[in-house]
């Protein structure tokens, strides 16, 4: 970017900064969670849901979501209050980004190890956007899968630590094997919100509860 496109980005934001009314300002909010746990097809629907567009391609290939991705000025009407969000769908935070997954899903080797790379690189960026720049956090399991990991721990101990609201999504519960209770007592200290982003259930509980969290 330009010098002087900077310098007229950074008035803009500023001039908005100081005639927006107070209280008006986005909460930047985080969709963090492990790969596969249904991330981007929450953000898309919460998008889809109350702006009409998605946010990105959702994917059974894990580290679909490699860079983080934002929808802006999302704003969810509740119980006649209304919040306004910005959405960041990042990529799955893991302990293992191997090139080895990608060749299960019929990508070519040259293909893959980009993708990891890609991956890897992500995966730091949504870590930097947690310590530096969300206002709160939706942090999605699945509920078919043991959520007692070291990251999930190592990430809800994060969050914590920066003192960011948290709601935990116990994603997937159309699925038989899911547990949401389990969920719940893996992280007894914050509220576990059980859905199904892909179905669609539960989620005039979920836009409570954004609202409430966050708004
Ligand atoms: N059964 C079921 N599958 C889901 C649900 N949400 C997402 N998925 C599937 O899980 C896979 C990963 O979803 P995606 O949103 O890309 O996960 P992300 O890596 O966390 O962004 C895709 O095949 C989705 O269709 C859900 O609520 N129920
Ligand atoms: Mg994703």
């Amino acid at each position: 970017m330009g010098l002087l496109t900077d310098l007229r980005s950074s008035i803009s934001r500023v001039t908005a900064k100081l005639f927006a009314t107070p209280g008006q300002e986005p909460k930047r909010i985080g969709i963090y969670g492990p790969p596969n746990a249904g991330k981007t097809t929450l953000a898309n629907r919460i998008a889809r849901d109350w702006t009409g567009d998605a946010v990105g391609p959702e994917s059974r290939v894990p580290h679909e979501t490699r860079r983080a991705r934002r929808k802006e000025d999302v704003e969810i009407k509740r119980n006649g209050n209304s919040v306004t969000i910005d959405i960041v769908d990042t990529p799955g935070v893991t302990t293992k980004v191997d090139y080895k997954e990608f060749l299960e899903h019929d990508i070519e080797e040259e293909d893959a190890v980009r993708r990891s790379r890609e991956a890897t690189e992500g995966v730091a960026e949504a870590m930097h956007w947690l310590r530096e720049d969300v206002d709160g956090v939706i942090y999605v399991l699945d509920a078919a899968e043991d959520p007692f990991t070291q990251v999930n721990t190592m990430l809800i101990g994060i969050i914590e630590s920066k003192d960011l609201p948290v709601l935990i999504f116990a994603n997937k519960i159309d699925l038989e094997e899911a547990s949401a209770q389990q969920i719940a007592n893996a992280f007894p200290q914050h509220e576990t919100v059980p859905l199904s982003a892909l179905e669609g259930d539960n989620m005039d509980e979920v836009y409570d509860k954004i609202a409430e969290y966050f708004g």
